[in-house]
């Protein structure tokens, strides 16, 4: 709530004006039935046709006024509500970038989204309401009650007993829907989840013929949302006749006593159709209140959760030190005794692994899938801490740097590679803004993927994902190679990205590598690439089982020459089916 206030607060000048007017909407309200009851007993009951008409023509200028304040009103609560509902959707955009990866396996994606969208909505709708009738609907009960003991208190009575009551029994069912509506907004986050899993892995689902098996889950999701929401209404269902059922009885206890006290004096008609005419308008204000209830209680659970993603610990502390901000690496990294384990899990990843990687040199990390190569990968931009040692680069604590400064240096191409829409110099400048044409076509030609983005029909300018040209998945490993070189990065990290080469191509790829004096790692399955780089460390369930360069390994690590074996055989076998 606290982060909804304070954003509210910012439109405070339309909440206070908007606010004021309602209080007029509301005056106007209370008084009308007190100028009936003067119409009726000093104009109807006395034949006096000039009170009629005086105190017809007040009430006609009291609604007017009340209409025109009722528009302002809806014009200062608008204001308010989507300038909030804007402020909050960017606080929350730039609080998740802000986060951490272990922040990302707290929150869901598809969570984030609903939060993001659907509960702002909740909020927005929430405060245009609040302003707009919220505060006049309580209001309008007290004042009524108030009003209703000034034109007779013993009449009165009746409300003086029962408001309470309801008010009591409206507070009970608020608590309870608020409950239910956590659970109605966090079933919303499981269809959107079921959604974009679909839709991103359409084609995975398409060839595994699993359309109605994913169509059941999204029902299923669907249907558990239906039956929350249902739960829900329901409850919020009964309020409605309950506060007929209250009101109707004291209409039928003010006649009777009314009835009696027009008889002997102690009333008037006037008196007793005012305080009836009091009793509908609260039955009316009660049973919007009832429905301002299901839109605040489900606006509650929505700033709970809004405000679970403000309040989010960023684990990752930026140690400011702005001198290191200029600070070119020299590149070299060290690993020293780290261990590691992802947030929330108990298995270790890395464990004990120390090794030197020299400045601009090119290194080989090969291991078994599962082995732990992307996890050491992640250490080094610091996506990760670790859980014990330390990552060195050019002696420095990776962790006593400032991210940006670290992460401007390093050019990372991850093991899926992820291209926005957009054109293709649009997804090589998000690597680098600055770079130019030339640039652009430079690093193109290193990756090795030039020729293929000369001969599209609009080259650089080609959009790329739906609706433009698709890329294979070895052409788009090395345009995102392309986008890590145009950083004209320190380090290098290649998590897999050759996998899609062939040898020749590979050779010429680390041979234009070499230009950019980088110290560059890459994580690779195939010997080819081992053969040709300087060092190599092998990894074996989280833990280094050997580093040298190819011909040393081969002499000293068993494994490294069963895998260099197991790949020679194939290569052989291969060799003899041509
Ligand atoms: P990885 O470091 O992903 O293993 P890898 O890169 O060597 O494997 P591959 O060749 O197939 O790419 O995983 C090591 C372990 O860490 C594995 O048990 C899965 C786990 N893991 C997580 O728990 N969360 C993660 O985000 C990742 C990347 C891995
Ligand atoms: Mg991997």
């Amino acid at each position: 709530m606290r982060h909804i206030f304070s954003a509210l607060n910012r439109y405070r000048f339309a909440v206070i004006i908007a606010l004021l007017l309602t209080l007029t909407e509301l005056a106007v309200e209370l008084v009308q039935p007190l100028i009936m009851a003067r119409i009726i007993d000093q104009g109807v009951v006395q034949q006096d046709m000039e009170t009629v008409l005086f105190w017809g023509g007040v009430m006609l200028i009291l609604s007017f006024a009340a209409f025109g304040a009722g528009i302002v009103n809806s014009f200062y609560a608008a204001h308010a509500s989507q300038n909030t509902a804007y402020d909050l959707r960017n606080g929350l955009f730039a609080k998740v970038q802000s986060f951490s990866f272990a922040n990302f396996s707290q929150f869901p994606t598809s969570s984030l989204m609903t939060r993001i969208t659907n509960d702002v909505n909740q909020i927005q709708n929430t405060i245009f309401m609040s302003l707009r009738i919220m505060l006049r609907a309580p209001l309008l009960v007290a004042g009524s009650v108030i009003m209703a003991i000034v034109v007779n208190a013993q009449l009165a009575l009746i409300l003086v007993l029962t408001i309470p009551l309801l008010v009591v029994f409206l507070v009970y069912l608020m608590r309870k829907a608020g409950a239910l509506f956590k659970q109605v907004q966090s079933r919303v986050d499981r269809v959107n989840n079921v959604v974009q899993e679909n839709l991103t892995a359409i084609r995975m689902i398409k060839a595994f013929t699993r359309r109605s098996y994913e169509t059941e889950r999204f029902d299923g999701a669907a249907d558990e949302l239906r039956v929350k929401m249902m739960r829900t209404f329901r409850l919020i269902e009964t309020t409605m006749p309950v506060i007929l059922l209250v009101m109707n009885f004291s209409i039928i206890v003010v006649l009777w006593f009314g009835t009696t006290g027009v008889n002997t004096g102690g009333a008037t008609i006037g008196e007793v159709v005012a305080i009836i005419n009091y009793i509908t308008r609260m039955s009316g204000a009660l049973t919007v209140f009832s429905m301002i209830i299901m839109i605040f209680s489900r606006a509650r659970a929505s700033a709970e959760r809004i405000g679970e993603v403000f309040e989010a610990d960023v684990d990752l502390k930026e140690p400011g030190d702005p001198d290191d901000d200029a600070l070119l690496f020299n590149g070299e990294i060290v690993f020293d005794n780290v261990h590691f384990r992802y947030p929330g899990t108990r298995q270790s990843v890395l464990n004990r692994l120390s090794f030197t990687v020299q400045s601009r040199e090119q290194t080989a990390v090969l291991g078994a899938t599962g082995a732990g190569k992307t996890s050491l990968f992640q250490l080094i931009p610091r996506l990760y801490d670790t859980d014990g040692g330390t990552v060195r680069i050019d002696g420095k604590d990776v962790s006593r740097m400032p991210l940006k400064s670290l992460r401007r240096q390093i050019g990372y191409v991850p093991q899926e590679t992820m291209l926005f829409s957009g054109t293709i110099e649009e997804n090589l400048r998000w690597g680098n803004e600055e770079a130019d044409e030339n640039e652009m076509i430079q690093a193109l030609k290193d990756a090795q993927i030039y020729d293929t983005i000369a001969s599209l029909k609009h080259g650089l300018q080609s959009t790329v994902g739906q609706r433009g040209v698709n890329l294979s998945g070895g052409q788009k490993q090395r345009l995102a190679i392309a986008r890590a070189l145009l950083r004209r990065p320190s380090i290098l990290l290649l998590d897999d990205s050759t996998s899609a080469l062939d040898a020749k191509t590979e050779q010429s790829l680390l041979q234009a590598i070499r230009k950019y004096s980088c110290t560059t790692i890459m994580i690779t399955q195939k010997m080819s690439t081992t053969v040709r780089a300087d060092n190599i460390l092998l990894l074996d369930e989280g833990e280094l089982v050997g580093k040298g360069s190819h011909s040393q390994l081969l002499r000293e690590s068993d494994l490294y020459r069963e895998i260099y074996a197991s790949q020679h055989a194939v290569s052989e076998e291969e060799g003899a089916h041509e």
